[in-house]
């Protein structure tokens, strides 16, 4: 089913973006010697910044700065490794104008990143990792993403289960919901997100894109992360017979951020920025143009 056609920000996010009617489209700067796709390529302060200046250029409306890498086994890095790492990065992105969002499960990084001008908390673990994250975004009141989320990486390929995945990942993001309120956190501040490929099996990810609506009825907006990950390679061959690797995954990543937007999801996190910018835009006109037809 197409949700309707106007587009739900979160709040307090920048003007430039809440005006804004069609999905967003958050560009990703892994400062990280190890993440899954770009491990190792902007490590660097200086090159973080010019890559994240070259995603907006090329039509990312905001950037996601990540310092400790999420696939699937990797070792978790120190607080103060993972501040040294996104703190000049995001200081030089919010300096720059850019809407910085900070991925991290650290209450102590969100703390010092919004001091610094970040705009949004994307917490992977949706308060779960350090719960004290709670308390820092309802005293900041900035944009938090609560993504569905069963336990660190070393542990997730064990967390797999599911007796029917749309309906138990809801529940799970309805329980974050609850404690996130408890804590004080206003429900306008909170994105969902279905965490595709956190302690997901590859198939368990397309029923969760297919009935995004299913999230959506919690009331709140969702960002989907599809990113050249490993259920896309699942789904696609290369010529030798095996799962295309993660930089042939961008032309799939796009056609998901075109579904994904014409179902209603508020923002598509994406590694290639181009094909995902021309696809929200697509969506953009498909949601209005069956919005407006006069049926009588
Ligand atoms: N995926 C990754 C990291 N952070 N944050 C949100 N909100 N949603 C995601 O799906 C998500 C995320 C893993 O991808 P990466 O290692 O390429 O950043």
């Amino acid at each position: 089913m197409i949700a309707e056609p106007s587009v739900r920000h979160p709040r307090p996010l920048p003007a430039s973006l809440s005006r804004l009617q069609r999905a967003l489209v958050m560009g990703i700067v892994n400062v990280t010697p190890d993440s899954f796709s770009d491990g190792g390529r902007w490590l660097d302060p200086d090159a973080a910044v010019r890559h994240g200046l070259d995603l907006i250029a090329e039509g990312a409306d905001l950037l996601d700065v990540g310092g400790e890498s999420t696939r699937p086994g990797a070792v978790r890095v120190g607080v103060e490794e993972e501040l040294a790492r996104v703190l000049p990065v995001v200081r030089r992105l919010a300096a720059e104008g850019v809407a910085v969002s900070v991925d991290t499960t650290r209450s102590e990084v969100a703390r010092r990143v919004v001091d610094v001008g970040a705009v949004i908390v994307n917490d992977v673990s949706g308060g779960l990792a350090d719960p004290a994250i709670r308390t820092v975004v309802a005293r900041a009141g900035v944009v938090y993403v609560a993504m569905h989320w069963r336990g660190h990486s070393d542990v997730m390929a064990d967390l797999t289960r599911y007796d029917d995945v749309v309906g138990d990942v809801r529940a799970e993001l309805a329980q974050r919901l609850a404690e996130l309120r408890e804590a004080g956190v206003r429900d306008e501040q909170v994105v969902l997100d279905p965490g595709l490929g956190f302690a997901k099996e590859p198939p368990d990810n397309w029923p969760l894109l297919a009935h995004l609506e299913a999230l959506a009825s919690l009331g709140r907006p969702v960002l989907v992360g599809a990113s050249r990950k490993r259920f896309l390679g699942a789904l696609l061959t290369g010529p030798d017979g095996r799962p295309v690797p993660p930089d042939r995954r961008d032309a799939a990543t796009s056609a998901v951020s075109a579904l994904a937007a014409t179902n209603g999801a508020w923002c598509v996190r994406v590694h290639e920025v181009g094909g995902s910018a021309d696809a929200v835009r697509v969506a953009a006109a498909w949601r209005e143009a069956s919005a407006t037809r006069d049926m009588s």
